[in-house]
């Protein structure tokens, strides 16, 4: 079965996964098209699906019977009515990160697909389908219990817009989400310390941050948040157990002896960096649309992601204080 794919959102990752699904991936296909900004759908449709149908709604493309499974790639903030919309059509629905930009949110689209009674939603945490991750989780088995993690979240740059509070629930979220995966572990409170900030910053945005995260294991995470570094965009992660310490690898790149120096080019940009994860993430979710459902991060650890993205903005704002996260009981669906 080919599944008809319906995009809400059409800007940067809208167009990128439009692209996968169409050239890249098998079993799936864009029948539908919809952004408040008509003309990027419209670009869209003329570039990677010239036979989708551009609608003006993101709801009228959910109900559309052209759709049977749904990409929510709009902004965070309007994630959440749409994946609602989604699980009332009983449709499956991918929905990029943030799964909603509050802890409230995203807990009432838990309750909707637990209602449901059957998964629905898939969650952008591309992360779990990297190759560099799945072999560090796999090396966690000889390097014994993890005591402590080391990690760095580094952009070039960001938009003009992007603020304080966008450090933690636009970015750290990806390292939220990925440590409680590879530690199997729950998060039990947030510190947030701020070295002085970088001269390429601006008055909203203290760049860089550090957060450290302890779980309830005992494990502690410090992870530096640096999204106006300049020189690259770097995924850095060290995980230090009872007998070892494991390393996320490097992306592939050529070392080259040029110039008199021993150089190794750093990317810039994430679609590079995390390119063959969407194409898993996004294969992963075609597979298990065909099938009327969903598989990958779930719900719930969009919702457990928001309660942690949480108590981390008020760990910014309580600078150097540590704020309790809570741990809510899982329901039996994502068991
Ligand atoms: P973008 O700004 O390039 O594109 C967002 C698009 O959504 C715009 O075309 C905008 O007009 C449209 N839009 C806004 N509100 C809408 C609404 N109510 N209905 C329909 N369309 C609407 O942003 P970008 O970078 O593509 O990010 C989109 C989402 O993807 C965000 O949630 C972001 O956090 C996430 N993202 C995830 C990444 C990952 O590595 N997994 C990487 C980049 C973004
Ligand atoms: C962006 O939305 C992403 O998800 C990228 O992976 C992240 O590195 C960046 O900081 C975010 O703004």
């Amino acid at each position: 079965m080919t599944v008809r794919i319906g995009v809400i959102g059409t800007g940067a990752i809208g167009r990128d996964h439009a692209r996968r699904i169409n050239q890249v991936l098998s079993g799936g296909t864009i029948t539908a098209l919809s952004d408040v900004n008509r003309a990027s759908a419209e670009a869209v449709k003329a570039d990677i699906a010239p036979d989708a149908t551009v609608f003006a709604t993101g709801e009228e493309l959910i109900a559309s019977d052209q759709v049977n499974a749904v990409l929510v790639t709009s902004w965070g903030a309007t994630h959440e009515q749409y994946v609602l919309a989604a699980i009332a059509a009983g449709k499956p629905c991918f929905c990029e990160k943030p799964l909603a930009t509050t802890a409230e949110g995203a807990r009432r689209i838990v309750d909707a697909e637990v209602a449901h009674g059957k998964r629905l939603v898939q969650v952008g945490f591309m992360r779990r389908y990297d190759e560099g991750y799945v072999a560090l989780k796999a090396a966690l088995a000889q390097t014994g219990a993890p005591i402590m993690v080391h990690a760095a979240h580094r952009n070039p740059t960001v938009p003009e817009a992007y603020t304080t509070p966008m450090a933690i629930h636009d970015t750290l979220i990806h390292e939220i989400d990925v440590f409680r995966w590879l530690l199997d572990d729950d998060y039990v409170s947030a510190r947030v310390t701020f070295p002085r900030s970088c001269a390429r910053t601006h008055a909203k945005l203290r760049d860089p941050q550090i957060v450290t995260l302890t779980t309830a294991k005992g494990v502690v995470i410090n992870t530096e948040i640096f999204v106006n570094c300049h020189y690259g965009y770097d995924i850095q992660c060290e995980v230090v157990g009872e007998d070892g310490v494991a390393s996320l690898p490097e992306p592939m790149a050529i070392r080259m002896r040029l110039n008199a120096s021993l150089q190794n080019p750093i990317l810039t940009d994430w679609k590079d960096r995390f390119v063959a994860s969407y194409d898993v993430e996004l294969q992963d979710f075609l597979k298990a649309a065909a099938l009327g459902t969903a598989s990958g991060p779930t719900s719930w650890d969009g919702y457990m992601a928001a309660v942690a993205s949480d108590a981390c903005v008020q760990a910014q704002e309580a600078e150097g204080e540590s704020v309790a996260i809570p741990c809510p009981d899982r329901p039996a669906l994502y068991a």
